[in-house]
């Protein structure tokens, strides 16, 4: 389980976009985000660093926790 602090997750739009990205990562992904605590976490076999590579590409600088 890779768990991430996202700061720029603001509204149900970047919590969708992010779990859209994670997906296009791996499509079995398990995605979980929590808007108050910023938190993204995923449940995936992929590598983390595939994954928060995505997630900068689609805007989202994040942070492992
Ligand atoms: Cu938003």
């Amino acid at each position: 389980m890779l768990t991430l602090t996202v700061k720029d997750m603001s509204c149900g739009h970047c919590a969708a976009t992010i779990e859209k990205a994670v997906k296009g990562v791996d499509p079995a992904a398990r995605v979980g985000t929590d808007l108050p605590t910023k938190t993204v976490r995923v449940e995936s076999a992929v590598d983390a660093a595939a994954i928060v590579a995505a997630l900068d590409e689609a805007g989202y600088p994040s942070v492992a926790v």
